[in-house]
């Protein structure tokens, strides 16, 4: 039998992902990468709803593709590419904002946070119909399943509403995808703020980041932020830091946070962070070395990036043409 489709991708919008990234995100990619076809676009269209430095765009987009391979995700079992390669994307963007209701996009809540931090004249259209074309993005590759976080749910019901829209208007075209909402435990804190998502728009102090040097990566989680009792237990209301750093350290080893509490039974603070510190450290070293390999040798990567964008843009042409045949474009040929 073949394989389910799977889509799913991030912007390229730092110069480094995060443990938050790799945990939530990125580690689980390249778990289910075996069970299904899968499609791993870097969305770079996406970045530049936002303003962008065109340089700091293009080294981000190579950083971000590095950091995935480095990660695990292998160009020969999955279709790793980049969003604006594949023309599809922008053009069926264009016929779903044409299905889209003005209110329906005006009620996406991500839209509305990331519209009032900037102030509203400076928030584009683009921002606008960011969920549109998030929804172009999944829908061209007919996936079964859309790995995202919590944050992402709402984007992925637009998405099967517009599906559903369109099948009914003008005839079964797309499957409905479903959301692959990863598990709450695999949520990351901020070091310096642990209620808050570690986040690549925080403060760096809070962020372990890939491609951080290790002994910066040493010093963040020395001084990540505790409280003033001493017991390592988990108690993520009333002790934020210590649980985030205990999550953090099960998430890297793999030991469960009750093993973890019973191992550091009568010991300090201090401790824990040098052994989380050696644990994040042995997970991420390695990428963060592969990653600065492959950006060694850019021509190599932008070659490998272009040869997955031509194998996504096969199937990417192939539900455009339905589209444009199924609400009476001509066809080219
Ligand atoms: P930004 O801060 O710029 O919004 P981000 O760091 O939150 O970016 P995204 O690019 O929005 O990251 O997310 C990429 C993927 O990483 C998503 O699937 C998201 O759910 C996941 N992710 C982001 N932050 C965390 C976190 N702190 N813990 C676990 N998963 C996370
Ligand atoms: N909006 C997503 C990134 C993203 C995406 C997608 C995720 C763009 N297109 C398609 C899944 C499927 C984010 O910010 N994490």
């Amino acid at each position: 039998m073949s394989k389910a489709n799977l889509l799913s991708g991030m912007q390229p919008s730092a110069d480094s992902l995060h443990l938050g990234n790799y945990l939530g995100a990125l580690n689980n990619w390249v778990a289910m990468q075996e069970e299904f076809n899968a499609y791993y676009m870097i969305a770079d269209l996406h970045a530049i709803t936002v303003p962008q430095d065109p340089k700091q765009l293009l080294a981000n987009t190579r950083r971000t593709a590095a950091q995935y391979i480095a990660a695990g995700i292998d160009p020969n079992k999955s279709t790793l590419f980049i969003q604006s390669q594949v023309p599809a994307h922008a053009q069926l963007a264009w016929v779903l904002n044409c299905i889209t209701g003005f209110g329906e996009a005006s009620r996406m809540t991500q839209f509305k946070d990331k519209s009032q931090k900037a102030d509203s004249d400076s928030a584009s259209v683009g921002l606008f119909t960011y969920p549109v074309l998030q929804a172009a993005d999944i829908l061209l590759y007919q996936p079964k399943k859309v790995p995202v976080g919590e944050d992402q749910r709402q984007h992925l019901e637009l998405t099967r509403d517009l599906a559903m829209r369109f099948n009914s208007r003008f005839g079964e075209t797309f499957t409905i995808p479903e959301a692959h909402i990863l598990k709450e435990t695999a949520k990351i804190y901020d070091l310096q703020n642990p209620t808050a998502k570690m986040s690549k728009s925080n403060e760096p102090k809070g962020t372990i980041n890939i491609m951080d040097d290790s002994s910066v990566t040493v010093k963040k989680i020395k001084g990540s932020v505790t409280d003033t009792d001493s017991e390592i237990r988990f108690d993520a209301e009333n002790k934020a830091g210590v649980s985030n750093l205990l999550g953090i350290y099960s998430a890297v080893s793999g030991k469960s946070v009750k093993d973890l509490e019973a191992a550091f039974a009568g010991k300090g603070y201090g401790d824990l962070k040098t052994e989380v510190a050696d644990a994040v450290i042995a997970v991420i070293e390695p990428i963060r070395q592969r990653a600065t390999e492959l950006l060694e040798n850019t021509d190599e990567l932008d070659s490998l990036l272009a040869s997955g964008s031509a194998r996504a843009n096969e199937l990417a042409e192939a539900t455009l043409a339905s589209v444009y045949d199924k609400i009476g474009l001509i066809p080219r040929s």
